[in-house]
């Protein structure tokens, strides 16, 4: 079926943090390369975002930072939506579930189905933390995953399995409030009958088999595993209140309101937001994480049946998960490239982390990012196959004609078929993008720019001007369209190069999709601007930096995570007084070989000169420490380490991060020589 236009969707992140890459390639990215696609082919397209401002986890990061949770997402729905907007992320609008609109239309949305009597209104067990005072719904409760044994689960889904769990589901509750075992309390809540439109949500899921195989798999799974109802309110204060009598204290459950956000959304754009919600001619996709698929493709279509009088996705293409340097990308522990950091180290480079991230999406499993793949993919494709063959172009152009575009003679035999393939690139591109394939797109722009490369390196037309001008002509004209085609395919995955192409070609702005099956774009005689790198390289100091920040980064966590050591028992004055410590001076240290810990210093005690192996090595060189003074403790019983007797024992401070220090004179106490008893 033909659509008139298209609804597209980018999950609405939780305002409780700023953006990182995984975000960037799971969601965001695909979701901005398929719009601007959609645009450049001239449809009719809106792109819908926002933050998803409620449930727990606004609320537990509120805890945290020790504010309101309204301060909370008001300052996250700035800083988010900035950095999709630094990134070239195109929203037609980034709203916010905490407006008006949306109050009013999660609201009412909710008071349909009320009125249409589909909830089941029911009054259950549910846990409550006696010491909180508080329901414990969704994240403020975890346990044992019932399906994968996963320790951690959410009280409403398992991010390890992806299940979707009710909190009385899991093995061992505990409160994340308290830590403490929650009682059970009787509360009523409304309930969405899952069960009962089970032969509606298989119908719907089976009319869909086109879609990706992880997307459609987790679907039969959960349909095989049976629905059941799921409450669709909740006994906290954060959220959108529920609407009818006898409902105070409780809230719309989160994962009802947020993706009704995506309709508030559009009201607060377009007043022509109905036709882009409810006429079938119209194409919803939502682009989404994995862990949210059951969300998008049962709840969210399950509501809207009930409903009505919305249209349901055409297609959730759901990304898996992005590693960071073989680990999970973790806010908490800090293991994560965020995106306004990344900014200020790689300045102007928002183009070479869309490259990066978009040709390793985790698009059917989950995939590594690292540093080095991120420096060799910008070294070696965009610098050595792109941005050369462009700058190639445009420098001769310069040189040979001034900037203006010479007039293609003749085609040879060659020139022809290369023309005919210039001409497909287009719907090749186009097919990989219409299938959600983000990655073969891309690499097949980058097939164009070999061809060109390989073009300009067969023909050699830095050889030719000497014999055959006319020739060369032929070739520079024809190096110039592909780079004119590339400026305008490239648009959807690299906007910023593309634009900066544009100008440079002087190309004109209005050129879109289709025009690129053409070869043609740059008339003959037409000025061209001056040519700059489109890229540049980045040498390994720099990402040497980046793998060190994330390195400590992991020693911080270490330390932090690491269980401090209790108290020994009791000691007397007397067994104190035992130990001579005094302040010595190194006068020589070495290596001790085959170890990685230990140095031999020969240390001046005042008394004499000894001997003492110390497991130091990973702290101090043995240069930088002659001189040294340091407290040692004298009279400890000399013994053998590594072949060696050691005379006695430096002593170490240990700061937080684990890392050890001499205890030693300062400048002010120096002065008072001898050793400190
Ligand atoms: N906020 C979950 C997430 O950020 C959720 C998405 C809502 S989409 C309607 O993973
Ligand atoms: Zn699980």
């Amino acid at each position: 079926m033909n659509f008139k236009r298209h609804t597209v969707t980018a999950a609405l992140p939780y305002a409780n943090g700023p953006v990182h890459i995984g975000h960037l390639a799971g969601c965001y990215l695909p979701a901005d390369i398929y719009v601007r696609y959609l645009r450049s082919k001239g449809e009719d397209v809106k792109f819908i975002c926002g933050s998803d401002e409620h449930g727990v986890p606004i609320t537990i990061k509120a805890k945290k930072e020790g504010v309101t949770p309204q301060q909370v997402v008001d300052k996250y729905n700035k800083i988010m939506g900035d950095a999709f907007k630094e990134f070239g992320v195109s929203f037609d609008i980034y709203s916010r579930t905490s407006s008006p609109t949306h109050h009013a239309t999660a609201s009412e949305f909710f008071k349909t189905l009320y009125d249409k009597g589909v909830f089941q209104e029911e009054v259950t067990e549910q846990y409550f933390d006696e010491k909180a005072n508080q329901f414990l719904a969704d994240r403020y409760i975890i346990g044992t995953c019932p399906k994968c044994a996963n320790e951690n689960a959410y009280g409403d889904q398992c991010e390890k399995c992806g299940t979707s769990l009710n909190p009385t589901d899991l093995i061992n509750p505990r409160s994340t409030l308290s830590g403490e075992k929650p009682v059970l309390k009787k509360t009523k809540n409304w309930f969405l009958p899952l069960d009962k439109m089970q032969p509606q949500i298989e119908a719907f899921i089976e009319s869909h088999k086109d879609w990706k195989t992880n997307v459609y798999g987790q679907c039969k799974s959960w349909l095989n595993a049976g629905l059941q109802p799921r409450a669709m309110t909740r006994d906290l204060d954060w959220g959108v209140k529920v609407p009818v009598d006898g409902a105070d204290g409780k809230v719309l459950y989160v994962w009802f309101d947020a993706p009704i956000g995506y309709i508030s959304a559009t009201k607060d754009l377009t007043p022509d937001w109905a036709k882009y919600w409810k006429d079938k001619e119209t194409k919803l996709v939502h682009f989404i994480g994995k862990d949210n698929i059951v969300f998008h493709c049962i709840i969210f279509p399950a509501m809207l049946m009930a409903e009505g009088s919305y249209i349901l996705p055409e297609n959730v293409p759901a990304n898996e998960f992005l590693n960071l340097e073989g680990d999970k990308i973790s806010t908490s522990r800090n293991w994560a490239v965020w995106l306004h950091e990344y900014l200020l180290e790689f300045k102007d480079k928002q183009d070479v982390l869309r490259y990066t991230l978009c040709a390793n999406a985790p698009e059917s499993k989950d995939n590594d990012f690292t540093w080095k793949d991120f420096q060799a993919k910008n070294n070696n494709e965009l610098v050595a196959i792109l941005g050369n063959f462009v700058n190639r172009t445009l420098v001769l152009t310069h040189k040979y004609y001034g900037g203006k575009v010479p007039e293609a003679a003749e085609y040879t035999k060659s020139d022809v078929l290369l023309l005919e393939e210039i001409s497909k690139y287009p719907s090749k591109i186009a097919a990989s993008i219409e299938q959600y394939r983000f990655r073969e797109a891309l690499s097949e722009l980058m097939n164009l720019a070999r061809l060109g490369n390989k073009y300009l390196a067969d023909n050699e037309p830095w050889t030719l001007i000497k014999t055959d001008e006319k020739r060369v002509q032929t070739i520079m004209n024809l190096s110039l369209q592909i780079s004119a085609n590339l400026a305008v395919l490239m648009e959807p995955f690299l906007p910023f190069t593309s634009k900066k192409l544009g100008e440079m070609l002087n190309l004109n702005p209005a050129f879109r999709w289709n025009d690129a099956t053409r070869t043609d774009l740059l008339l003959t005689g037409h000025q061209i601007n001056a040519a700059a790198l489109l890229f540049d390289k980045i040498e390994d100091a720099a990402i040497d930096a980046q793998i060190q920040k994330l390195a400590d980064s992991k020693k911080m966590n270490e330390a932090q995570n690491k269980t401090v050591e209790p108290a020994k028992a009791e000691t007397s004055f007397d067994d104190f007084s035992k130990m001579d410590i005094r302040v010595g001076t190194i006068l020589e240290a070495e290596r001790v070989p085959k170890t990685e810990k230990l140095l031999k210093l020969k240390i001046d005690t005042g008394i004499d000169q000894r001997t003492v192996v110390s497991g130091i090595a990973e702290y101090y060189k043995p240069e930088d420490i002659i001189g040294q003074q340091v407290s040692i403790l004298v009279n400890l019983a000399p013994r053998k380490i590594k072949g060696i007797e050691s005379q006695g024992m430096i002593l170490m401070a240990e700061n937080n991060a684990g890392e050890l220090s001499f205890v030693a004179p300062t400048k002010s106490n120096m002065n008072n020589g001898g050793g400190i008893r």
